[in-house]
């Protein structure tokens, strides 16, 4: 698609040359764009539940299925979880964004979603056994929220959850908080675990956690987007931490460069343009394989070895 890039290619993150791997035009069913998708591991194969916009700009969730995570994509001929507004109000306007993690000792996966409700923006969670049935829990934190993932276990017998609320004067910034609950329904004891910078920097303005926090040997793996605002527009663009293992509120590390955005065309032109938007990530070997959204129409892949990551974290962390 397209012409040649006339940036440098990313040194961590390389582009799957089949890029974009999903398109509106593949699917079953009258869709506007495919997006946003969240990733895990289930029965051995690489499932996806993409964010889908419909014809009336609302969105659901749809799965697809790959034995290899890059080709032959099994999508579900209808929407696998839509929104429910008669039973959950809050999902009057479409739900999105969905990250998946699934929960250690317990059987289940957690799915934690946007919900776009008559106030804004709210975190939603549901858990799933087999991703056809879900239990919806509602309302996970109050608008404005989005941006949101459980961990895949407890800290000292509680859930944690990542999410970025947003300040009603953008110019404090919008930062990525950490929150904790007992039992999945009441959260508090809230803090900032990674702020917003300021000035010029390509992550000034707003922040938000990309894929699920994924555990390394080194501490939990943090990918997330830094919105730039320019003249013609935001760009968002990817950047890394590390958190610790046992303690996650503490930030080991934080690359000061980005490592991945908007540059081949597909991420550059579509409904938004310039945003490269991943919600979800899987590891096989040493193999870190990223699902992104691609200018809020085409879902894409990037591949870059844990290691090497690892390494970039830890020469970068300024
Ligand atoms: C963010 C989210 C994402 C979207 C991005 C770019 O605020 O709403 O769903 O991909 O904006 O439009």
């Amino acid at each position: 698609m397209g012409s040649k890039s006339i940036y440098q290619e990313s040194e961590l993150f390389k582009r799957y040359k089949n890029n974009p791997v999903l398109t509106p035009a593949m699917w079953p069913y009258k869709v506007n764009s495919v997006f946003n998708a969240g990733a895990t591991i289930y029965d051995g194969k690489v499932l996806l539940l993409v964010r889908i916009e419909d014809m009336r700009g609302f969105s659901h969730l749809c799965k697809v299925e790959s034995r290899d995570g890059y080709t032959n994509w099994k999508i579900d001929p209808a929407p696998t979880l839509s929104p429910k507004p008669d039973e959950f109000p809050e999902e009057i306007f479409g739900i999105e964004d969905p990250r998946i993690v699934k929960l250690e000792d317990e059987g289940r996966f957690a799915v934690v979603y946007t919900s776009f409700s008559e106030s804004g923006p709210l975190v939603s969670l549901a858990t799933t056994e087999d991703f056809r049935g879900y239990r919806r829990y509602g309302v996970v934190m109050p608008p404005d929220d989005k941006d949101a993932s459980l961990f895949p276990r407890k800290f000292n017998g509680r859930y944690v959850l990542i999410h970025r609320p947003s300040p009603t004067s953008y110019l404090l910034g919008a930062h990525i908080w950490i929150s904790h609950s007992p039992d999945l329904k009441h959260w508090g004891d809230s803090a900032i675990l990674l702020p917003a910078r300021k000035g010029s920097w390509w992550d000034a303005y707003k922040v938000g956690l990309g894929p699920q926090p994924l555990e390394t040997p080194e501490g939990w793996l943090i990918i997330y987007h830094g919105v730039k605002t320019t003249a013609a527009g935001s760009i968002y663009r990817l950047g890394l931490a590390l958190l610790d293992l046992d303690n996650p509120h503490k930030v080991i590390a934080r690359s000061d460069e980005w490592i991945f955005g908007p540059n081949e065309d597909y991420e550059r032109i579509g409904d938004v343009p310039d945003v490269t938007f991943p919600c979800g990530i899987v590891l096989k070997g040493d193999e870190l394989i990223m699902y992104y959204g691609a200018a809020d129409t085409t879902m894409a892949i990037a591949t870059a070895s844990l290691k090497e990551v690892l390494e970039f974290i830890r020469k970068h962390n300024k």
